[in-house]
Parts: structure tokens; sequence; C-alpha cells
């Protein structure tokens, strides 16, 4: 074909005003300003089959500056992937269609992840490039592929940005790629409103190549992304662009960014660019073209299928058990024989050690696993014995110092997931799930299954007191879709939660662990995972139930203390273990029937938020927890001071029967 390079990125430009045009909404500037980069980018270096969109080893493309989304919608589309369609272009950001406002993961072969919360993208690269390094270091060359980002001002002004340069600085992720939409212009106006920084002596302080050229100089664009490839650092490209390229009037302007063009400024435009075609016609000539581009990656595909199905059988057959996110046939065996240990001979640890000593069973037997913390490694306790740590020069462990970066960690963890191969967890304290939230948020969104190992889960840290004492985050996390909180009781519950979040494929979890030690209160064994159900009986009651206390984590033991003492005088309580609202609430009703019982009184006691505990105690029911900020004392003052106590419990449960 001979459409020239310029009329091939001339088509981006036109796919994208016209189907903001017709959507009413949408964002032309950015996919107008980076047509040129991402043409040369797609028609040259990616390495991509659009037949086979899955193929492992392909380069990863993610659009960090997701309001930019019909740049992938018209690459994908151009270069012939099954979807989008026309059609879909045609029905952008319209109901059940693929085009979405901000490009969803799932909606279309092609989008490795969702972006459009602004810095995440690029953080969450920094994953994608660092399993693909794991991967090189496991498999060799079998796996040997970039990541590529387009990054706008706005996500390199999130501070987010600077825990994701930081690191892949620092890991030596040299094929990881940033190509920055260099336009200076935001929302508000130009960039320099509101930043002076030299973004490239940025990126240099963090150990990356940079280089700079001018976004509409294809052959410049080219000659950067050979240097950057070249380079054992990560790169990043300023590509100076203006935003809207080709609108005669708007273009360079914020006009651009987030907003129709309008019918007589895209006419202008069809004139400015040559560009006489109806509205969304592409002539054959340039969409051959654009289809011989896409076409170039096949037999690379063929060739790498043939050097993986040349691998041994044993090695093929776990890298497809991995994608599949199935678990080693062995897995759950070897937490059933660790659960009927327990049973036989009881532990009292906090459940943080308790979650490592159920990690030490899982660790050795998933080696997919890659584990780690934002340095509290001591105290989330997420290092087992045969992890041995992930270095900028050894790729060989599975053990993740991400240092001071909770946010960078689990936007990594999201990355290492989406790759693939791997099941990424982290640890923190439970309060800095703040830190976290806006990742564990993509991780709920985009289905992916991480896991988050939260410590240090309420006042029972002690003396620390309020700035770390989680007081609203269970109920803020569980009023999150998609996500598991589990809060075990003892090693018993928090072996079962770990098989349950392991388990489940397509939802990540937040396991809330304590600092203090726990009584056990699972004594005789089952190979059921009752926790997996979310909630269940795990002190019944004498005879028929009068009084149930819903419980979690470390106010089980003292909901079955207060059952003791309830009972004796001649109150009939039952004590019922929530160690994860949402599996319980996705149980049928005949089994939350069996569970809560017809009761005269409900009770939920929980060192957190009372928030949400309504739904399964009623607005009469009794609940104890912590409405205000916590305090600095011994664990066990502050139990007292804040009334969640057995006394607290009975008395309240007597008084209103
Ligand atoms: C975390 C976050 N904050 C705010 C927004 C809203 N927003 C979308 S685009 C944008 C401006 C981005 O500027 P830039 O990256 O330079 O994009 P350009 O205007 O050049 O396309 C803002 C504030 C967002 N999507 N994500
Ligand atoms: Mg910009």
């Amino acid at each position: 074909m001979t459409a020239s390079n310029k009329e091939m990125a001339n088509a981006i430009r036109a796919l994208s005003m016209d189907a903001v045009q017709a959507a009413k909404s949408g964002h032309p500037g950015m996919p107008m300003g980076m047509a040129d980069v991402a043409t040369v980018l797609f028609t040259k270096y990616m390495k991509y089959d659009p037949k086979w969109p899955e193929w492992p080893d392909r380069d990863r493309f993610i659009l960090s500056a997701g309001h930019g989304s019909m740049l992938i919608y018209s690459l994908l589309y151009l270069t012939g992937y099954e979807n989008p369609t026309i059609d879909d272009i045609k029905n952008f950001r319209q109901l059940h269609y693929p085009c979405a406002g901000h490009p969803e993961f799932g909606e279309a072969p092609g989008i490795e992840m969702t972006t459009g919360p602004l810095g995440q993208g690029l953080a969450t690269s920094v994953g994608f490039a660092a399993a693909e390094k794991l991967s090189a270091a496991r498999m060799g060359d079998v796996i040997d592929h970039y990541t590529y980002v387009i990054a706008g001002d706005g996500c390199l002004m999130e501070g987010i940005s600077h825990e994701a340069i930081s690191m892949a600085g620092h890991l030596k992720l040299g094929k990881l790629i940033v190509l920055w939409d260099d336009n200076s212009i935001c929302i508000d106006g130009t960039t320099d409103m509101t930043v002076s920084d030299n973004q490239r002596a940025r990126f240099e302080a963090s150990n990356w190549h940079t280089l700079a050229v001018d976004g509409h100089d294809m052959d410049a664009v080219a000659a950067a992304i050979e240097a950057a490839q070249a380079d054992d650092r990560p790169s990043l490209i300023a590509c100076k662009t203006t935003i809207g390229y080709g609108a005669p009037n708007k273009g360079g302007t914020s006009a651009t960014h987030g907003a129709p063009l309008g019918e007589e400024e895209i006419a202008a435009a069809r004139e400015f660019l040559g560009w006489p075609h109806d509205p969304f016609v592409v002539p054959d000539e340039i969409l051959g073209a654009w289809r011989d581009a896409g076409a170039r990656g096949a037999s690379a595909s063929a060739a790498w299928k043939d050097v993986f199905e040349a691998l041994d059988t044993d090695v093929k057959a776990d890298f497809n058990r991995r994608l599949n996110k199935d678990l080693p046939s062995n897995l759950t065996d070897a937490i059933n024989a660790y659960k009927k240990d327990l049973a036989e001979n009881p532990v009292g640890p906090a459940t943080r050690i308790a979650s490592q000593m159920a990690l030490e069973v899982i660790n050795p037997i998933m080696q997919e696993t890659i584990g780690g913390s934002a340095d509290l490694t001591g105290s989330n306790m997420t290092l087992t014995k045969d992890l041995t740590p992930i270095t900028a020069d050894d790729f060989s462990g599975r053990y993740m110092y991400y240092g001071v970066r909770e946010f960078g960690m689990a936007a990594a963890m999201n990355g290492m997931a989406l790759h693939g191969e791997y099941m990424p967890y982290g640890g923190t304290f439970l309060v800095f799930t703040d830190y976290c939230r806006p990742a564990i948020r993509l991780s709920a969104i985009m289905n992916q299954r991480v896991v988050y190992v939260m410590s240090h889960d309420s006042i029972g840290l002690g003396e620390d007191g309020p700035t770390h004492q989680p007081i609203e985050h269970l109920a803020s996390l569980r009023a999150m879709p998609n996500v598991n909180v589990f809060r075990p009781c003892d090693a018993v519950e928090t072996a079962e939660c770990w098989l349950a979040a392991l388990e489940d494929k397509e939802t990540p979890s937040v396991l809330v662990l304590t600092r203090q030690g726990l009584k056990q209160a699972r004594l005789s064994h089952t190979d059921e995972n009752l926790s997996a159900k979310g909630g269940y009986v795990i002190s019944e009651a004498s005879g028929d139930a009068k009084a149930v206390i819903i419980a979690t984590g470390s106010e089980v033991e003292i909901a079955i203390e207060a059952q003791a003492e309830l009972e004796a005088s001649g109150i009939p309580t039952r004590v019922v273990s929530m160690v994860c609202c949402e599996k319980f609430d996705a149980q049928d009703a005949a089994y939350q029937d069996s569970v809560l019982g017809n009761a005269d009184i409900y009770a939920s006691i929980e060192a957190g938020a009372t928030h949400g505990w309504d739904k399964y105690v009623g607005r009469d029911g009794v609940k104890i927890g912590i409405d205000s900020f916590g305090a600095s004392a011994p664990a066990k003052d502050l139990y007292e001071y804040f009334g969640v106590t057995k006394e607290k419990l009975v008395a309240a449960i007597s008084e209103k029967l």
C-alpha cells in the first residue's frame, strides 16, 4: 500500500474528532496531538498480533493519559483487531459498546488495563515491566518484550509518578519506554500556570535515560524509540506536540482537550489535513496500509509459538495454569493438612503471624506468588523462608522490597497481575490502605487477583496512636465493589482466608490482620473452608438462640467470652464469625438464614466504625465499635476506654432483652 505515514496518522485524527463529535463528548486533543508518535510506534516498533491479542510475549501498550481513549480505539481498529469495529467507534461512549469514555480492561483485547485516573497507567506499567523482567529471568528469551506508555502532563504532575519513576529507575526496568505527550496544555490552560519542573532532570535523577523530540517529526520519533530500546535504563521520550494538531483554530489550546471540536472546526481541520473523506470513512488505501502494519506481527507470533511449544511439557503446562489463575493441584490439600495440625495443636499468634505461617505453606507450592511490603516486612510478616529478594540485577527472586511507596506498590501489583503469570501480594498497615486506595479500586474494576496484606488492623496496635489506628477503613473498603475484605479471628481462619483469596480469580482481597496475639477459636478440624462462606456459626448457643453476636477478627474472642456469661445468665447465645461480609452476602438466603437464625436480639462487635452493621443487626440491634479516632496507649487500656469489651456487650444485650 502506498499511503504515507502522515495520511495514516490523519486517519487517527479524523476518527478521533468524528467519534467525539458524534458522542457529543470526549477528548479529541490528545489523540490528534499524539497521532504521529502512535503511528510510528504501531507501524514500526510495537510487537503485537491483532489475530492473537493474548500473545504472552507481546509488547504492552499502556495509555496512561486515558482520556485520549480514541487514540487506542483508532489504533486497534486500524491495525485489524476484531474489536472495536467501526460501528463500535461510531458508538463511542454509548451503553453496551466497548469504546467507553476511558479505556476499560476487558472491553476489547488490546486494552491492557483500565486507565483514566492520571498517573496510574504509568505506575501500573512499572508492574508490567517488572513482570516481564521476572519472566525473562525465569524463562529466558521466551519472554522478551517492551512496555510502552503514553503519559501526559497530568500523569507527570500526579504524585504517584514520583513513586513509579523512582521504582523503575531503581529496578533498572530498561524495557520500559515512556512517551510523554509534552504539549504544555492541561484543562485549566497552559502548564506554566501550574508546574515548572524540569521533567527530564527529574527522570534523570531517578536513573532514567531521557530524550526529547519533535513529536510531529516521525523520523525523529523513530530514532528516539530506537535509542530508548538500546539503552538499558528505562527511557523517557519527551515528545513536543501540539494538542489537537490539525484543528487550525483550536489546536494548541485547552479547548481541544475535552470537548467536541464542533462542525465548523472539524470542517476546517479536514481542509487543513487534506482529509476530504466522510466521517468514519478511512479510504481503502490508508486502511490497507494500517492493516499491513497490523499484520507485521503474525510471523513473529507464529515463531514465538514454535519456541514455546518446544519447551518442556511441564513448563508449558505450568505457564498456562498460571495464566488461567488456576491453583496448583496440591495447594488445597496442603492447607487442609496445615489446618488439621492447628486444630490438634492450637496456637495463639497475631493473625499477621498466622498469615506468614499460611504463606509458609503456600509459597513453596505456588511459585507464582510475588511477595512484598512497603518497608514493613517485619510488621506485615510477608516474607517467608523460601523467598529471596528481587534486585535490579537479579530478578530470579520472589520478594519485592517496595520501599515506602504504598500507592506505587499497589499499582505495580496490578501490573504484575495483569501481565498474567503472577499472583502479587504486598503489605502495609491497614490505615495506609488510604495511600493504596486508588490502585485497590483499579484492582477491583479490572477484576484482578491481588492480595493486600494489611496488618495492625485496629486500636489493638496500641501505642502508635490515632494516626496509625484504622477506624473507618473496614467500612470504607467494604463499600468498594468487588473487593473481599477478610478479617480472620485466628490462625485457622487466616489460612482459610488466604485460600479463599487465591481461589477468587477475579477479585482482589484485603487481608485485615492483627498486631496482637489471638486465642485460637477453631479447635476441631473440617476440610470445608468455612471462611470462604463469609460468615458462619463459630460457637453455637445451648438452645434456640435468643441473642446472636456477630463479630470479626480480634473481637470474636470477646464475643465468645460474652457468650459464656450470657449463657450462664440463661440467655442462649450464638456467635457468628463474619470473616468476610462480601462472601457472606453472596450466599443464598437459606444459608444466610441458617447462620443468622431468628433471634430476639442481634449484636455486632468490631474495633472500628459501626457504619454498615445495621444490615445484620437491624436498627434496634447492638453495635459495639468505635466512631471516633483512637488514642495512644497500651491496647488493653484502649479496649477498656473505647468500650469494646465483654462487659459492655453483655450489658447492652441484657438491657435490650
Ligand atoms: C487523578 C485524576 N485527576 C484528574 C483527572 C481529570 N483530568 C482528566 S485529563 C486532565 C488534564 C490532563 O492534562 P494532560 O495530561 O496534559 O492531558 P492533555 O490535556 O494534554 O490531553 C484532568 C485534570 C483525572 N482523569 N485523573
Ligand atoms: Mg498536556
